[in-house]
């Protein structure tokens, strides 16, 4: 996932439950994060850094923002859609 001052590309996304992987790339010389609150994750990207990220989903709809003041209103929001695995 592409993360700049505009927002994250994609901006929605959808996974299976369990382990998540994400890879971020900061398009950016400055510095955003990758903020779920309602799964207390926060994700600090450096100046252009690239960074891999796992965690566990379950399933629903949530809401991610760069929580850097002013980074949301600047279009920094999206939706992570973590769906059931098969068989459930
Ligand atoms: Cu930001």
């Amino acid at each position: 996932m592409d993360v700049a001052i505009g927002g994250f590309d994609p901006s929605e996304v959808s996974v299976k439950e369990g382990d998540v992987s994400i890879r971020f790339t900061n398009l950016d010389a400055f510095g955003h994060d990758f903020t779920i609150e309602e799964l207390g994750l926060k994700v600090l990207l450096g100046p252009n850094e690239t960074r891999t990220v796992t965690f566990t989903g379950s399933p629903g709809t949530y809401t991610f923002i760069c929580s850097v003041p002013g980074h949301e209103e600047a279009g920094m929001v999206g939706t992570l859609t973590v769906l059931p695995a098969a068989g459930h």
